[in-house]
C-alpha cells in the first residue's frame, strides 16, 4: 500500500514534472524521499524564497507548474516572496510546506502558523494534502496554478499524513471544471477582427500593447500580424521578446522602465491603443485607467480583473482571422520621434572616470550574446534600463519580477531558466543591492550545473530608491552602503569573477564565459547619477 507522500510524488512525477526546488527540514523528509523513489529531482537551494522564484521560472518555461517544497513554520514563512510573486507576476508555482499534524494538542505552538490563512488571498487554492484528499488536492492544485492568469497554488503535508497509507494509487485527474478554469470567451473573434479593422482602418497613429495576457504559444501569430499590417507596437516588460524589438515598428516598452517619459508621450499622442493581453499589474502608473484603450483578453487579468464592457476573445483566432485580413490602412511609423529619442538616451554618454555607462553594458552584452539568451533582472535602476533596452528578440527570453517588483529575483530566476533550457545562454544583470540579498545561490548553481553570467551593476546605493529621494526633494538619507566585494563573493561560491570598466573587456569575458558553458560573475562599477540622464 502507498503512502500518502507516495502517492504525492506520484502525482507530481505523473503530471511530467522532473525537478522540484525547496530547502528541507525533518518535517518534509518523507515527502522528499517520496519524490526521489518517484524520479523527481530534488534542486536543494539556500533560502526557500529563492527556491520558490527558481521553481516558478522553471516551471513557466516548461509549461507546468513550478513545485517548491519547504518544511514549516520558518521555511513556509519564507513562501510569501515566492507566492506573491507568482500571485502578481502570472508565473504558475504549487508550494508544498510540512504542517503540524491536525491532531497535535492545541497547546503545542511551537512553529505553529495559519498558513492556510496568510496564503490564501495570494493564491488561487490551498489545501491540506490527507490520506483521504491527495487524489483531489493535488492535481486540482497542479491544474489551478497553469489557468490563466497563471498563479499560485499552496498544499501542506504533515510529518504524520506523509506516512499515512492510501487506498488506491490516486490517478492524474483531467482538468478540474472548478479549479478557477479561465471563464469562458463570450467574444466572437471573427466579429472582434472586423471591428479591430474598421477602428484601424480610422487611425493615423495606433498603438498596439502587448502584455502579460499574451500566451506566447500565439507569438508567432502576433509577430505575423504586426510585421504584416505593419503596425506600431509597444510591449510590457514581462513579455519582451514576444516581438522582434530590433524591428522598425517596435515603439518601446511600456510600465515604467527607463524613458518612461518617451513611453507616455507615445501613448498621449496615440489616437488608437489597443491594449493586446495589456494586465495593468505591470504598470506603476495610472494611464492604463485614463487613457481609452481598446482591451483584447482572452483571459482576465490579475486580481480577476476585465475593463468593463471586455468580452474575452480567443486570441489565436482572432489573430489568424486577421492575419488573413488585408490591413485597412497603413501607418508609416508615426512614433519615428519617440523612437529616435529613445535610442539617443543610451549614447548620452557619462564621461565620469572608473566607471561604465550603463548604457554600454547594455550595448556590449547585446554585441556577443546571440539572440536566443535569457536575461533575468533583479529590481532596481538596472532593471529600468534592460527593461526598456535590452534588445529581446524571440519570446520568453527575458524575466523580471515586475508585477510584485521584488528584489532577489534575478539570480534565482536565471537558475530555474538554466535548468529548464541546458542549451542556452543565461545572463542576469542585477544590482549590488539584490547580489547582496541571494548571491549564495551562486554556488547553488554551479552545484547543480546550472551555469549562467551573473552581472553586477555597482553603485554602493539602493539608486533606485536615492532617485526616488531625489525626485521628491528629500536629501540622501541611508541608501548607500559600503561595498561588498563582488569578485570574492563569486570566488567563495566556486565561481569565477572580474571586475571591469571596459566595455570590450565585458563583452569578450561573457562571450568566452558562454562558449565555455562556465559560470562568471562580472562586476561592473556604474555611477547611480548616470541612471538620471538615461530615465
Ligand atoms: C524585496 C524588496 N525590498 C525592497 C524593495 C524596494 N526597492 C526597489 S528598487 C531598490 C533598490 C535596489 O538596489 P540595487 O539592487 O542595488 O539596484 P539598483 O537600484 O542600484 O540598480 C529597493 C530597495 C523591493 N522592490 N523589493
Amino acid at each position: 500500500m502507498n503512502s500518502t507522500a507516495a502517492a504525492t510524488a506520484k502525482l507530481i512525477a505523473d503530471a511530467g514534472i522532473e525537478r522540484v526546488f525547496g530547502l528541507p527540514g525533518g518535517e518534509v523528509l518523507v515527502l522528499m524521499d517520496a519524490l526521489r523513489a518517484a524520479g523527481v529531482d530534488f534542486v536543494l537551494m539556500r533560502h526557500e524564497a529563492n527556491a520558490g522564484i527558481a521553481a516558478a521560472v522553471h516551471g513557466k518555461l516548461r509549461g507546468q507548474p513550478g513545485v517548491v517544497v519547504t518544511t514549516l513554520g520558518p521555511g513556509a514563512a519564507n513562501l510569501m516572496l515566492p507566492l506573491s510573486n507568482a500571485f502578481l507576476d502570472q508565473e504558475p508555482l504549487l508550494a508544498i510546506s510540512a504542517q503540524l499534524p491536525d491532531d497535535f494538542p492545541a497547546s503545542h505552538t511551537h512553529q505553529r502558523l495559519p498558513l492556510h490563512d496568510v496564503y490564501r488571498p495570494v493564491t488561487k487554492y490551498a489545501a491540506k494534502i490527507t490520506a483521504d484528499t491527495v487524489g483531489e488536492a493535488v492535481p486540482r492544485a497542479l491544474t489551478v496554478c497553469m489557468n490563466r492568469p497563471f498563479g499560485a497554488s499552496y498544499l501542506t503535508l504533515s510529518a504524520r499524513e506523509a506516512l499515512k497509507p492510501v487506498d488506491a494509487v490516486p490517478k492524474r485527474a483531467a482538468a478540474d471544471p472548478n479549479g478557477g478554469a479561465t471563464p469562458a470567451r463570450q467574444g466572437d473573434a471573427g466579429e472582434k477582427a472586423r471591428e479591430l479593422r474598421d477602428l484601424l482602418g480610422k487611425a493615423s497613429r495606433p498603438l498596439v500593447l502587448i502584455g502579460l495576457g499574451i500566451d506566447p504559444a500565439n507569438a508567432t501569430r502576433i509577430r505575423r500580424w504586426v510585421k504584416d499590417w505593419d503596425l506600431p507596437v509597444a510591449v510590457t516588460p514581462k513579455v519582451k521578446g514576444i516581438v522582434d524589438e530590433t524591428r522598425g515598428n517596435f515603439v518601446g516598452v511600456v510600465g515604467g522602465m527607463a524613458a518612461d517619459d518617451l513611453m507616455c508621450e507615445a501613448l498621449k499622442a496615440a489616437d488608437l491603443l489597443i491594449g493586446f493581453g495589456l494586465d495593468p499589474v505591470e504598470i506603476d502608473s495610472t494611464w492604463h485607467a485614463e487613457l481609452p484603450i481598446h482591451w483584447i483578453l482572452e483571459a482576465e487579468n490579475v486580481g480577476g480583473i476585465v475593463p468593463p464592457a471586455t468580452q474575452l476573445v480567443d486570441h489565436a483566432q482572432l489573430l489568424d482571422a486577421l492575419i488573413r485580413a488585408q490591413p485597412p490602412s497603413t501607418w508609416p511609423a508615426p512614433f519615428r520621434e519617440v523612437q529616435q529619442k529613445r535610442c539617443e538616451r543610451l549614447s548620452d554618454r557619462s564621461g565620469a572616470p572608473g566607471v561604465m555607462w550603463p548604457g554600454d553594458i547594455v550595448q556590449a552584452l547585446d554585441a556577443v550574446l546571440p539572440p536566443e539568451t535569457i536575461v533575468t533582472t533583479d529590481v532596481g535602476s538596472h532593471k529600468y534600463l534592460f527593461g526598456q533596452f535590452w534588445p529581446s528578440r524571440e519570446p520568453q527570453t527575458f524575466w523580471m519580477s515586475n508585477g510584485l517588483s521584488g528584489m532577489a529575483y534575478g539570480l534565482s530566476a536565471a537558475i530555474g531558466a538554466k535548468l529548464a533550457r541546458p542549451d542556452v545562454p543565461v545572463l542576469a544583470a542585477v544590482g549590488d543591492g539584490g547580489f547582496s540579498m541571494n548571491a549564495q545561490e551562486l554556488e547553488t548553481a554551479e552545484r547543480v550545473g546550472a551555469p549562467f553570467i551573473t552581472v553586477v551593476l555597482e553603485d554602493g546605493s539602493y539608486s533606485l530608491i536615492k532617485l526616488a529621494q531625489a525626485g521628491k526633494k528629500l536629501g540622501t538619507y541611508r541608501v548607500d552602503f559600503g561595498p561588498i566585494d563582488t569578485v570574492k563573493m563569486a570566488e567563495a561560491c566556486g565561481v569565477d569573477g572580474l571586475r571591469t570598466v571596459n566595455p570590450d573587456q565585458l563583452a569578450s569575458a561573457a562571450k568566452r564565459a558562454v562558449e565555455r558553458r562556465r559560470s562568471l560573475v562580472i562586476g561592473v562599477p556604474v555611477n547611480d547619477a548616470d541612471y538620471r540622464r538615461i530615465f
